[in-house]
């Protein structure tokens, strides 16, 4: 369940937040294919309950109604149809799945797909669920609960949603044809939401019960699906990440948070050289790591000091450090904007939500934010693949805020978060010849629209990362686009 199955040669995951489904369709076809990104979380496609009163904020999504696969992102029909295309186009597809609860008690009582609910007795036709699925007598998490009873954090209402019993063979089973459905569709594999709040014994269970991925989609034969669990653990509470990780990855919010810390200058970049499993993180293989989710990106969730797409600069070089160093499996977020934490996507007076525009320069409209189209962040996509396979060497630091280390003899970065300029002459560890650093400018025609680098035949070059430059990173690598 460790494996995220991606095609050979590609890596990250980016979650397209909020996009629709033939959108996602012609973004792996016109980009994410051939910029060898590994795969997209989508957002969950299921029914979720229509919210109209909040102006359909983006959190609607997670309050499902029924497993019919229809949502503001598309119908079966269009889910299928991306999954056909992105594996054709070399990119796996991962569901958000929501499978602790089902609605709270919202305002107002109609799907997606049209489905209506008891919700004061717990009964969703659509389904369908009634009382006995879940926990019961119900009861709130509050705030304590997180940090002392962990058995309330399982068996009580996250933010009053109606919270399913999963020890319930009905509710298994519902949950196992769920996803199911959604493998023989074609999907790798599945973030778990809300993995804190349901039993690792009965997620074990669910995980057992699910198929093979599909051959028809150039799955191998026998591949488990990848699966991530959403548990925020940054230590001292009454559920822990480790109770996870014997059953799947786990996603690793300490990552972001130790380096949205480091690159705001309130930890020195040197530190970095021991940066894994040395920092209290989850070891390499269990973790799934990011700067920013959706949640913290907008303060929910507990969130809060992250970099988000709101602080370009740092957020770009945390970014590059991430997806430079080996540890973990890298998941970046593609936002819309928004001043509002609640506000939902780019929509319609309908509701509908309005596609992201390609601008010339390759950058969206439409209120897209679109960071995997961001030259800082999907050149270092092309980066990790080259790196692919190799370790981390020649690490070299100023003793503070300046850093460099290669990737084999296949990649270098060097990162200058100094107020001063870095100025140095380094160990590439490249063969000879004339590299494009990779942030500064794409390669366009064999010439460097950004800053370009001389390796000598003992693999040194003169490295200049100026302390009032566009971005604080340089990066260069053996392959064609440096
Ligand atoms: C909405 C309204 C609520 C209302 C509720 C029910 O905002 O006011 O009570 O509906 O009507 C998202 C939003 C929620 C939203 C929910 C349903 O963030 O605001 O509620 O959708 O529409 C905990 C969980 C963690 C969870 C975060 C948000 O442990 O699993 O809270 N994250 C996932 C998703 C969210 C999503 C849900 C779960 C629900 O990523 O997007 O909620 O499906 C400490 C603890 C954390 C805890 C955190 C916050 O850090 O360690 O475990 O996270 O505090 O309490
Ligand atoms: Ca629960």
């Amino acid at each position: 369940y460790k494996n995220p199955h991606y095609e050979n040669g590609r890596s990250v995951n980016v979650h397209l937040f909020e996009w629709k489904w033939d959108d996602i369709a012609d973004e792996c076809e016109r980009f994410l294919g051939p910029r060898g990104y590994g795969g997209i979380q989508i957002s969950p496609p299921n029914e979720n309950v229509v919210l109209w009163t909040y102006n359909r904020p983006w959190w609607e999504r997670y309050q499902p109604m029924s497993y019919k696969l229809v949502t503001r992102s598309g119908n079966e029909h269009q889910f299928a149809d991306m999954l056909r295309r992105c594996n054709a186009a070399g990119v796996r597809i991962y569901v958000d799945a929501v499978i602790n609860h089902m609605t709270g008690e919202p305002p107002e009582n109609v799907g997606t797909a049209g489905s209506t609910a008891v919700f004061g007795e717990w009964y969703y036709p659509g389904v369908p669920y009634t009382r006995d699925h879940f926990n019961w007598p119900h009861c709130v998490i509050d705030g304590m609960d997180y940090v002392n009873n962990a058995f309330r954090v399982r068996n009580c209402e996250l933010v009053g949603l109606k919270d399913l019993n999963q020890t319930d063979e009905h509710v298994r089973n519902m949950i196992v044809d769920f996803m199911n459905k959604l493998i023989d569709l074609g999907v790798a594999g599945f973030r778990i939401d809300a993995a804190k709040h349901m039993w690792p014994e009965d997620l074990r269970i669910i995980y057992n019960r699910l198929h093979n991925l599909n051959t028809d989609h150039g799955f191998p034969e026998n591949a488990r699906p990848y699966i991530y669990q959403e548990v925020i653990d940054y230590g001292g509470e009454a559920v822990s990440r480790d109770e996870y990780t014997p059953i799947g990855a786990v996603t690793e919010f300490k990552v972001g948070m130790e380096l949205s810390n480091a690159f705001r200058g309130n930890n020195q970049l040197k530190w970095l050289e021991s940066w894994g499993p040395q920092w209290g993180l989850l070891a390499h293989e269990d973790a799934l790591i990011f700067i920013d989710n959706h949640d913290n990106e907008r303060g929910h969730g507990g969130g809060g000091g992250i970099l988000t797409y709101k602080e370009p600069r740092p957020y770009k070089a945390a970014i590059a450090f991430l997806l430079a160093h080996p540890y973990g499996e890298p998941q970046i977020m593609s936002s819309f904007g928004f001043v509002d934490s609640e506000v939902g996507p780019p929509m319609d007076a309908q509701g509908n939500i309005i596609s992201p525009s390609i601008n010339s320069d390759g950058s969206c409209g439409n209120g897209w934010i679109c960071q995997h189209r961001w030259r800082q962040i999907y050149a270092m996509v092309a980066f990790r693949n080259v790196a692919s396979g190799t370790g981390l060497n020649n690490w070299w630091d100023n003793g503070s805020n300046q850093i460099a280390f290669c990737r084999g003899s296949n990649a270098f970065i060097a990162i200058n978060n100094d107020y001063w300029d870095l100025n140095q002459n380094l160990q590439t560890c490249l063969p000879a010849g004339t590299y494009c650093d990779v942030i500064s400018g794409d390669k366009v025609n064999n010439t460097c629209q950004g800053k370009s680098v001389t390796v000598g035949s003992d693999g040194r070059a003169n490295i200049f990362v100026g302390a009032t430059e566009y971005d604080i990173v340089l990066a260069i690598h053996v392959g064609p686009e440096s």
